[in-house]
């Protein structure tokens, strides 16, 4: 007998799944998390529940969310804040814990042992699943899948990598994330709508618009020098926060008026927008600067040429990360626009240079714009990453019911 989402497509069952996501800092970790949380619920039918620690982050890229509810229900996911002095599995029903199918920890949390113990008691056979950050690199298709035995909790753990290729679990990407950036980027009355949810006119006609979303970037002043001279009107969003208060220092127009205005340089400060509207921004863009691991993935499905300036590591661990990254991106790209590239990312990582590169990113922006579409072509033939999830759960119970 096979299994049911298997023989037949159309009796889809529900699968109840519980996040766990602990904010260690920025917006990645609850990035992610709501991200995956909505997308389980919206397009594999999955029944959610997300344990989150910071409900105050967690409402910066969600403001409909109320941050001193335990819990609440928020576009079809029950919304649960996970606090040290509450046993998770003591917010849940007893038939909520029984039904759970699949426990996922996120990035690196830890889930307590106790709820561990009790989920294996309520139910034996969920699945708990590591969901590990994203890399490029080689090693992580060697560990994709493979089990992590725990001493004392009779749960099956194992590793889950998101990443590039077809070995590894997939990118989080909704089903309508590229064609809604497409229609955008095709019709100039969806721009208009775009530009006023994001709170902003519209760009003077024939403007270099560009999203600037960094952790740092103290060597900017030389580059923004150079977009002041420009033929060409250059609007600069800036996102709200470290990186916008260092250029209000900078910058005293910024501060009193949110604007800064040199010749064709228009730099303005953005507030923080909610997670779906910075798809907008990125997708009306002509270039975007991104930072950690979910705006990377977003600026990929805005389909425009982008600048990653990856999470910082100890031991300049990170810079293997984008090496990997890199020269997977550009594998089939000419070595001199590679070579360029890579020096444009490095620049941009450690803070300096970067203005004597722009001429050449310029000169080359077509060129760039096509590879990106063509690195973006190879993604979209592979299955997204809350596909693959749900696969991997439904193909480890057919397995278990076989081999039991
Ligand atoms: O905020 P980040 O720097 O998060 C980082 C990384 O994920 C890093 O890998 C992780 O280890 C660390 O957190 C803990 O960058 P990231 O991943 O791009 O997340 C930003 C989120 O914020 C993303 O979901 C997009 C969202 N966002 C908005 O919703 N509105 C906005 O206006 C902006 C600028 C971002």
């Amino acid at each position: 007998m096979t299994d049911v989402a298997v023989s037949n497509p159309c009796i889809e069952p529900v699968l109840p799944v519980v996040i766990f996501c602990s904010v260690v800092d920025n917006f990645g970790d609850i990035g992610i998390c709501w991200r995956l949380a909505r997308q389980l619920v919206a397009e594999q039918h999955c029944q959610v529940r997300l344990f989150v620690d910071d409900l105050e982050s967690f409402a910066r890229i969600c403001p409909e969310l109320d941050p001193k509810q335990s819990r609440q229900q928020m576009n079809g996911v029950t919304v649960l804040y996970w606090q040290s002095a509450v046993a998770p599995q003591h917010q849940l029903t007893p038939a909520e814990l029984t039904q759970t199918a699949l426990c996922i920890e996120a990035l690196a949390c830890t889930i307590p042992a106790e709820f561990l113990n009790a989920l294996a008691l309520a139910n034996p056979n969920a699945l708990w699943l590591n969901l590990e950050y994203l890399t490029a690199e080689d090693w992580a298709a060697g560990c994709h899948g493979l089990p992590s035995p725990q001493q004392g909790v009779r749960l099956k753990k194992y590793f889950f990598f998101p990443g590039f290729t077809a070995d590894v679990g997939g990118l989080l990407r909704e089903q309508h994330v590229v064609a809604q950036a497409q229609a955008l980027q095709q019709s100039t009355q969806l721009q208009q709508q775009a530009w006023q949810q994001l709170g902003l006119n519209p760009p003077a006609p024939g403007s270099r618009v560009m999203s600037l979303f960094a952790y740092s970037q103290t060597g900017i002043a030389s580059w923004l020098a150079l977009l002041a001279q420009d033929v060409r009107p250059n609007l600069l969003l800036v996102a709200e926060g470290a990186l916008a208060e260092s250029l209000r220092r900078q910058y005293p127009d910024l501060a009193t008026n949110g604007k800064f205005v040199q010749g064709s340089l228009t730099l303005q400060i953005l507030p923080f927008v909610p997670q779906p509207d910075y798809d907008l921004l990125l997708a009306l863009c002509d270039l975007n600067f991104v930072r950690g691991e979910d705006s990377v993935i977003r600026a990929h499905w805005a389909g425009k040429p982008f600048i990653w300036q990856i999470y910082r590591q100890a031991e300049a661990a990170h810079l293997d990360k984008l090496q990997a990254f890199l020269q997977l991106m550009l594998a089939d790209a000419p070595e001199a626009l590679a070579e360029l590239m890579l020096a444009l990312h490095l620049a941009f990582e450690q803070e300096q240079n970067f203005a004597e590169l722009w001429p050449e990113f310029i000169q080359n922006y077509d060129a760039i714009q096509s590879l990106t579409l063509d690195w973006q072509g190879k993604l979209l033939a592979q299955q997204d990453l809350a596909s693959n999830l749900v696969r991997f759960v439904q193909n480890h119970h057919i397995m278990s019911r076989n081999f039991s």
